[in-house]
């Protein structure tokens, strides 16, 4: 049982003129009514629950803010605890100033995510839907968020539970097999079953790929020659004139990085200064700035300019190694075209775009897409909202299915398949939340922030 009382401001710092400092446990509404006075002296305690109260914060005999309290008792709560949200309307100063008078009246510090934590070890929702608030609270585009929504809605818990059920079956129909032999259970036929588990697996982790992409997003660098116009594409990408655009070469100093979401996938555009060989100092470091960008980026743009015959400083792009996919993009399309021939390299596509007047960037943007969805653009269905742990973890009942596969087809003792079932199962219950150790749960809440 848990029995102190937490706190914290569950409004995100600096955004909009009210934060609410938000206190849940058992001593909630004595810990507010401490330091709440209503004009009528009504007390917190007296209220009825889920009821919003008008009034002032007052600590020392010092008014230090007017406020609205609602006060919610256990159990319909988001913590299933009583709890109490001081709204307060005098902006960050003030707000600060109500938790620690509240933090002083006896409340805790809570943790990062530690409401999300007590609403689920007070069982009013599961590891999964935590993790969902988690990826609301998160989320940057729309798509990510109808994910969050989906998984709060337990799409992965449900996928999950399916997955034990099935594996219960086989695990029972070997069990059979193990304790009365001459019942003779088909042990070839509990190999397709497995193999279907198996399959069931791969494709979560297949779509778990995109959900990478949706949460962590992806950074697209623009790289070229000075003037080539690489700003003014991130100008036309952004729909913004974000970037300084001028005729003069190397008008681009410095990165600049934006965020923009492409087919429901959060991006950061990286507008890069001018690769080229340079003494200048300042260019230098810009150039400096452009190798790093290079090295953080999933995918290179490569831009020229097919206005102007190739020259040295081009080649240097085309011929710059990296890691990731690129696409070559031949810019000033409106102009009268330069080369004669497409250079081919490793980049995945080529193709002529007008950053100026926008001709071909959406068909950038298309293969942009392409090129890191490996072919395929997620829709809500084929999302799954799930992080490197529960991958991890996920990947590992692939395996165990695998090996119980083998183990079934070389010489198909059941008792070795029904070890190795045994072990995916309970990875998989783990996956689930179900008995996870403490150290786990902190791992998982750890990383939401204070006030969730
Ligand atoms: N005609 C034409 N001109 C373009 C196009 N894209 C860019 N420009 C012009 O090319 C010049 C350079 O553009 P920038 O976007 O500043 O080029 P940049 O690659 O960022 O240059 P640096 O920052 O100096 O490396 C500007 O005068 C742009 O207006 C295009 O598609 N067509
Ligand atoms: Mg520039």
């Amino acid at each position: 049982m848990i029995d102190d009382t937490i706190a914290a401001v569950s409004t995100p710092i600096g955004e909009g003129g009210i934060g609410i400092v938000r206190l849940s446990g058992s001593k909630a509404v004595a810990i507010a009514d401490t330091l709440f006075r209503s004009p009528r002296g009504m007390k917190l305690a007296d209220v009825a629950s889920h009821t919003i109260h008008y009034g002032a914060i007052r600590s020392q005999d010092q008014i230090i803010d007017e406020v609205l309290v609602s006060v919610m008792r256990a159990p319909k709560t988001y913590t299933r605890e009583d709890i109490v949200e001081i709204n307060c309307h005098g902006g960050i100063v003030a707000t600060r100033a109500v938790l620690d008078a509240v933090l002083k009246a006896g409340a805790r510090m809570a943790e990062r995510g530690e409401f999300t934590k007590r609403a689920f070890i007070n069982g009013r929702i599961s590891l999964d839907q935590a993790k969902a608030v988690l990826d609301i609270v998160r989320a940057r585009t729309a798509l990510g968020l109808e994910a969050a929504v989906d998984r709060l809605g337990g799409r992965f818990t449900q996928a999950l539970t399916d997955l034990r059920s099935t594996l219960a079956e086989i695990l029972a129909d070997l069990e059979v097999e193990i304790d009365y032999p001459d019942l003779d259970v088909n042990i070839e036929a509990i190999a397709p079953r497995i193999e279907a588990c198996s399959i069931r697996v791969r494709e979560m982790l297949s779509r778990s790929e995109s959900g990478r992409l949706i949460r962590e997003g992806l950074t697209v660098a623009i790289i070229g020659r000075p003037n080539v116009g690489k700003s003014t594409l991130l100008n036309t990408l952004l729909s913004e004139e974000r970037a300084i655009v001028t005729p003069i070469p190397g008008t681009t100093r410095d990165t600049i990085e934006e965020n923009a979401s492409l087919g429901g996938i959060p991006v950061r555009w990286i507008d890069t200064a001018g690769l080229r060989d340079v003494d200048h100092l300042v260019e230098a470091e810009g150039v400096r700035r452009t190798r790093g960008a290079i090295d953080r980026a999933d995918l290179l743009l490569l831009m020229v300019d097919a206005s102007e015959p190739k020259s040295a400083e081009d080649d240097h792009v085309l011929r710059l190694k990296a890691e990731v996919p690129s696409l070559l993009v031949l810019n000033k399309s409106d102009l009268t075209t330069a080369w004669d021939t497409i250079p081919t390299g490793a980049w995945s596509a080529s193709l002529f775009v007008s950053a100026k007047k926008g001709n071909g960037v959406e068909e950038l943007r298309q293969e942009i897409l392409k090129t890191l969805v490996t072919g395929k653009l997620p829709t809500r269905n084929s999302v799954l909202l799930i992080d490197t742990w529960e991958r991890d973890l996920l990947r590992r009942v692939g395996e165990q299915l695998t090996r119980a596969c083998e183990v079934t087809c070389k010489d198909g003792q059941p008792d070795m398949v029904a070890e190795e079932l045994r072990l995916a199962y309970q990875t998989a219950s783990e996956l689930q939340g179900i008995d996870i150790s403490e150290s786990i749960l902190d791992a998982v809440f750890s990383r939401f922030c204070v006030g969730k």
